[in-house]
């Protein structure tokens, strides 16, 4: 049995053994999933929690934190925190922290594929040998990342771990976001629609939550032109997915590569139905290695907030500014 000061901590969509496991040699655990009556089993834990570790894209919101009085800190698994309402905790002197900088290079490795395999049509020609169509003629020619020009929408840790790659593929990179970057050659524009006018090729590698929902609208995916490709790795609410699909539809824009979808793990038939997409289940930071850091900088986050040491990796709205 821990000791009566045990911080008590819930686990919310957060099922990595190897998450759960550190956390135990520290805190008293409850499993919110697990608990047949969640509301019956919050009334009963609630008031003693003291931290959450949640699972990424987990909401987390005002009526949860009603229910933890006691709360002082959220753990997310995950860079992008779109789901936790960070203002409410902030105005509550709560603390929220995600996990950056250990997924850039993994999710932007996945960009570069998907990029590719959207271009070259990497999945469509690998169904096409398997379904014995080589020996009838060749796999149709594609298009190509010769000669296309880059955009990138959010030129954060991710973004900037796309741009350094792009580069050494020669191509010419643009980027928009809130403000210029100092430290970059890459063309600057200050609006999505200026920036999609002035390329062909757009990843969007932006922060979802309301300040980006649907920005990719119908008029900068028809900027783009019909060679125009769209690649998402960050969240689907980015993008109109309605107004995407009618762009691929109706052939106002050549393709899209997307590891992230608006209402996950639903995919829109019509996205599965269109022979010039290449869709992933959100699998841009999924390898062993980079879950396994994730994992590690949430338990290093609650283990040095109740160290008294604070938070490693807070998000920018939380309270933490070296002591609360
Ligand atoms: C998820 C992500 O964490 O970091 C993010 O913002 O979306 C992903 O890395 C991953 O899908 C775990 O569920």
């Amino acid at each position: 049995m821990p000791p009566a000061e045990t911080p008590d901590i819930l686990l919310i969509r957060q099922t990595r053994p190897d998450v759960a496991g550190r956390l135990a040699e520290r805190f008293r655990l409850h499993r919110l999933e697990e608990a047949p009556d969640r509301e019956a089993f919050l009334d009963a834990v609630g008031p003693r929690i003291r931290g959450l570790a949640v699972g990424a894209m987990c909401p987390i919101d005002a009526r949860l934190f009603d229910r933890l009085p006691q709360l002082e800190i959220v753990a997310s698994f995950g860079v992008g925190y779109d789901t936790i309402d960070a203002g409410e905790a902030h105005r509550r002197g709560i603390v929220v922290t995600h996990t950056p900088d250990v997924l850039s290079d993994e999710v932007a490795d996945l960009a570069l594929g998907l990029l590719l395999a959207t271009l070259r049509q990497i999945p469509q020609a690998d169904r096409y040998l398997r379904a014995g169509r080589w020996r009838e003629g060749s796999f149709p020619l594609t298009t190509s990342l010769r000669e296309r020009r880059v955009g990138i929408l959010g030129l954060g840790r991710i973004g900037r771990a796309i741009a350094q790659r792009l580069e050494g593929f020669g191509v010419r990179i643009a980027y928009h976001g809130r403000t210029p970057q100092a430290d970059v050659a890459y063309t600057y524009h200050d609006s999505l629609l200026g920036l999609a006018q002035a390329v062909d090729t757009l990843i969007v590698a932006a922060p979802g939550g309301p300040g980006t929902n649907g920005i990719v609208d119908a008029g900068v995916l028809a900027a783009l032109g019909a060679d125009g490709v769209v690649i998402n790795i960050a969240r689907g609410s980015v993008i109109d997915e309605a107004a995407l699909i009618a762009a691929l539809q109706a052939g106002t824009i050549l393709g899209a590569g997307l590891d992230v979808f608006a209402n996950e793990p639903q995919v829109p038939q019509a996205l599965i139905d269109l022979d010039r997409t290449v869709l992933l289940p959100h699998v841009g930071s999924g390898s062993h290695h980079t879950r396994a850091a994730m994992g590690r900088l949430l338990t290093d986050n609650l283990f040095s907030w109740f160290d008294g040491k604070g938070p490693v990796t807070p998000v920018p709205e939380t309270p933490w500014k070296g002591q609360r």
